[in-house]
């Protein structure tokens, strides 16, 4: 038969898995006249390589170690298998200099997700340890372009364009965590790509920076937001206001280039009272004479529903501490810490009244039940909440339910409440993603059982 011929004309597949080998490399992300800066990444690239996986598929790949301290690899918003979180100290050991581990996760939902460091964090990703994980749908919005944008800022030492260390340093850890001086999109401060008139694209944002906010805005650009941290919204939802994208958050968006041929169209960002290229578009050639009817929504993924929220287990959480924070102490290492003596180790934050990672819990839930967890920010910043494992929704005050996401930013005095289902198994960690912040006191988990 023909398609046993066409079997035995197969290739032999070798059977070594695809590695993912975190090293050093340099990289000119600042302008032409400063040095290229030494980065940590995987496989010599900044950001790392784009993985792409089909919906329902499995993503394999062997970290290698190449790097001379341990590292492991967390691969944010995946509802993934917990043995797979990539979580130094709480998933797996860290693999150590020239070790290996593999992973090999299905990847249930469709969107835009992204891989990075998970074992010193507020280090790692610093450096350079994150990439890209597109899940693709098997029968995605037709586009023109599908373009990655991995938002970055790099705090450098001018002189010499090197990182500048220490990377704890306890001003930012007690403040809005370590900002960069250089911000920049896909390894550079000047990301720059081609597009043609009434082009439609598809932007994937990624925030991949320690602590920044993103404000940003289109110009030339008119366009949907179409899905948050990977999960498709209802309806494409057209983008007016500013978008506000916080650390480990994603946006999809589709664009269509309403910019003339010779114009530049941007995604621009606001810093420093005004509004700069975050990454730019120039418009060479016409994609077609007119514009296209607005985009259909994405496919949904499965799982996406939070049922009972009236009777749901409720759950509190404060966020304390922090420079101007009102907080006097906290439980630290299972004795009662004052806020001097904290500071003094290195640790200026509580959730749920302890300092970091407990042995205990901050819940143990039953496999299958929803939840409630309402948070009070009780200090003087924004904080990026991410959960692993599980997206959640926010419960708004009148009881509706907002988008699914794995990262909500709460703002100072702002209290806010998220649902879900604990239908994930293991042990997840909860912790704000302004990594200096999660360093230092930030970080609790829950056991799903
Ligand atoms: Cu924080």
């Amino acid at each position: 038969m023909a398609g046993t011929a066409g079997l035995a004309a197969l290739p032999v597949r070798a059977m070594a898995p695809k590695t993912l080998t975190a090293r050093v490399a340099t990289a000119q992300i600042a302008p032409p006249k400063y040095a290229a800066t030494e980065v940590w990444t995987y496989d010599g690239a900044l950001p790392g390589p784009v993985l792409r996986v089909p919906q329902g598929g499995r993503l394999a790949r062997r970290l290698v170690n190449d790097l001379s301290v341990p590292t492991s690899i967390h691969w944010h918003g995946i509802r993934i298998d917990n043995a797979m979180d990539g979580v130094a100290g709480l998933t797996q050991e860290a693999v150590p200099p020239g070790g290996t581990f593999d992973y090999d996760f299905a990847v249930p939902d469709a969107g835009t997700f992204w891989y990075h460091a998970h074992t010193n964090s507020f280090e790692q990703v610093a450096r350079g340890l994150s990439g890209a994980l597109i899940v693709e749908e098997p029968d995605a919005p037709e586009v023109d372009r599908d373009v990655v944008l991995v938002l970055d800022d790099w705090l450098l030492n001018p002189e010499d364009a090197q990182f500048m260390e220490p990377f704890g340093h306890p001003m930012s850890l007690s403040h809005g965590g370590r900002l960069g001086n250089l911000l920049g999109t896909n390894g550079t401060y000047d990301y720059a790509r081609e597009v043609k008139a009434n082009e439609r694209l598809r932007l994937r944002l990624i925030n991949a920076s320690n602590a920044r906010i993103f404000v940003l805005q289109l110009a030339g650009l008119e366009g949907w937001t179409i899905a948050l941290d990977g999960m498709p919204l209802p309806a494409p939802e057209p983008v007016e206001a500013e978008l506000i994208l916080a650390p480990a958050q994603r946006i999809d968006l589709i664009v269509d280039v309403t910019a003339d041929v010779g114009e530049t169209a941007a995604l621009v960002r606001f810093d420093d009272d005004q509004w700069r290229p975050q990454a730019r578009f120039p418009v060479a050639g016409t994609a077609s004479a007119t514009r296209r009817d607005g985009p259909a929504a994405l496919p949904p993924n499965p799982n996406i529903e939070v049922p009972g929220i009236d009777s749901a287990r409720r759950l509190d959480m404060a966020m304390e501490g922090g420079a101007m924070g009102r907080m006097s102490g906290a439980m630290m290492n299972g004795r009662a810490i004052g806020f001097r003596e904290m500071a003094g180790q290195g640790q200026f934050w509580a959730l749920a009244g302890q300092v970091g990672m407990t042995d205990t819990p901050f819940a143990s839930l039953d496999r299958g039940e929803t939840v409630r967890v309402r948070m009070t920010n009780e200090t003087a910043f924004a904080h990026a909440m991410h959960l692993h494992g599980m997206h959640f929704r926010q419960v708004a005050e009148d009881g509706t339910l907002g988008p699914m996401r794995d990262t909500i930013l709460s703002y100072p005095d702002e209290p806010l409440e998220i649902a879900f289902v604990a239908d994930n198994p293991g042990k997840w960690l909860f912790h704000c993603h302004m990594l200096g912040h999660a360093a230092s006191g930030m970080t609790t988990w829950i056991n799903v059982t």
